[in-house]
C-alpha cells in the first residue's frame, strides 16, 4: 500500500478503493463489509449515556471484539490494516468510518459527508474500561419494529432516517456463519441502490423453509433473495412503510437522506476539541469523579 501525505484523506479514500477488489471473498468485494464495520463501530451509541460510538475504534478490543453481533468483521479490519501500516497517522476509527464512506461512494451510491479527528484507545485495558457497558446494543434481525425504534431511539434517530439507513441492505450479504441468516437481499449485492426498497414493496415473501434461523426468501431470476424479520417491519409498520414507499419510488431522494443519515451515524460520540480532535473520556472522568 502506498504511504500518502499526512492529513491526505482523499488520498486514503483511493486507498481504500484500491482494496475493495477481494477475488475470492463473498462477491469479490469488500465494500458491503467495510459499511457494515463503520455501521457497527458506530452503532452502539447511546444519546442519553453518552457513550459509545466510532471514537476509539474499541472493536479491535473485548468486549466489541468478541460481541457475536460483529462476527466476520474481522475481515474488513484485516483487509485495511496494510492501508494502516503504511499510514500510521491516520487513526484505525478515521480509517474505518471513512472505508464505510469510500466503499459506498465506489459502489455507485451518494457521497457521505465525513470529518477526521477521531482518536484510538491505546489499549484493551483502556478499551473494556470504556466499552463494558455497551453490550447488546446492536439490532437483532429476528425482532420487529419496536425493537428497531428503541435501538435506533438510543442513537437519536427519527423513523425516516431508520429507514433510509436500512437501504443499506441493498448491499451484501447474510453468512451462516455469522449471524445465521443466509443470502442477499438484492440480485447485485456490490452496486448502492434502492433495489431493496423496491424488492420489499414487489416480491411476494415467504418464509424459508430451512433448519436456520426464521427469515423470508424469494426467487429473483434464479437467486434466491432474503429478508430478515427486521426489514419486512420496515413494510408491516404503518409509520415505516411511507418512507419505504417514496424510497423506492425516488433514488434521488433515497440516496440524499441516507448520505445524511449515514453522516450523522459516524459522527455520534465524536466530540472534537479545539485541537480538531475527539478525546476518549472515560465513564469517571464524564461523571466528574476524579
Ligand atoms: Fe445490516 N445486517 N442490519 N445494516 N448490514 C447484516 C448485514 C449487513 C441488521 C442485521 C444484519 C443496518 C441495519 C441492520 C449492512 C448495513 C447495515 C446482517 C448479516 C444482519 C443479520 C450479517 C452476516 O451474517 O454477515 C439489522 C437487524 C438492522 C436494523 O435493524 C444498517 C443501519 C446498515 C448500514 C447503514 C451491510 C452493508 C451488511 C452486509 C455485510 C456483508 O458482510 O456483506
Amino acid at each position: 500500500m502506498a504511504t500518502v501525505k499526512e492529513g491526505d484523506f482523499n488520498a486514503i479514500k483511493e486507498e481504500v478503493k484500491k482494496v475493495l477488489k477481494q477475488p475470492g471473498y463473498d462477491d469479490g468485494s469488500a465494500g458491503p463489509v467495510f459499511v457494515r464495520l463503520a455501521w457497527h463501530a458506530s452503532g452502539n451509541y447511546s444519546l442519553v449515556e453518552h457513550n459509545g460510538g466510532s471514537n476509539g475504534a474499541g472493536m479491535r478490543f473485548p468486549p466489541e471484539s468478541v460481541d457475536p453481533a460483529n462476527a466476520g468483521l474481522h475481515h474488513a479490519i484485516s483487509f485495511l490494516l496494510p492501508i494502516q501500516a503504511a499510514n500510521s497517522w491516520i487513526s484505525h476509527a478515521d480509517l474505518w468510518t471513512l472505508a464505510g464512506v469510500a466503499a459506498i461512494e465506489a459502489m455507485g451510491g451518494p457521497t457521505v459527508p465525513w470529518q477526521p479527528g477521531r482518536t484510538d484507545y491505546d489499549s484493551g485495558e483502556a478499551a473494556s474500561e470504556h466499552r463494558g457497558e455497551l453490550a447488546d446494543r446492536l439490532p437483532d434481525g429476528a425482532k420487529g419494529a419496536d425493537h428497531i425504534r428503541d435501538v435506533f431511539g438510543r442513537m437519536g434517530f427519527s423513523d425516516q432516517e431508520i429507514v433510509a439507513l436500512s437501504g443499506a441492505h441493498s448491499l451484501g450479504r447474510c453468512h451462516p456463519d455469522r449471524s445465521g441468516f443466509d443470502g442477499p437481499w438484492v440480485v447485485n449485492p456490490t452496486r448502492f441502490s434502492n433495489q431493496y426498497f423496491k424488492l420489499l414493496l414487489t416480491r411476494k415473501w415467504t418464509p424459508r423453509k430451512w433448519d436456520g434461523p426464521f427469515q423470508y426468501e424469494t426467487i429473483v431470476a434464479g437467486t434466491r433473495l432474503m429478508m430478515l424479520p427486521t426489514d419486512m417491519a420496515l413494510i408491516e409498520d404503518p409509520k415505516f412503510r411511507p418512507w419505504v414507499e417514496k424510497y423506492a419510488a425516488d433514488q434521488g431522494l433515497f440516496f440524499k437522506d441516507f448520505a445524511l443519515a449515514f453522516g450523522k451515524l459516524i459522527e455520534l460520540g465524536v466530540e472534537r476539541d479545539d485541537t480538531g480532535f475527539a478525546k476518549l473520556v472515560n465513564k469517571a472522568a464524564r461523571e466528574g469523579k476524579p
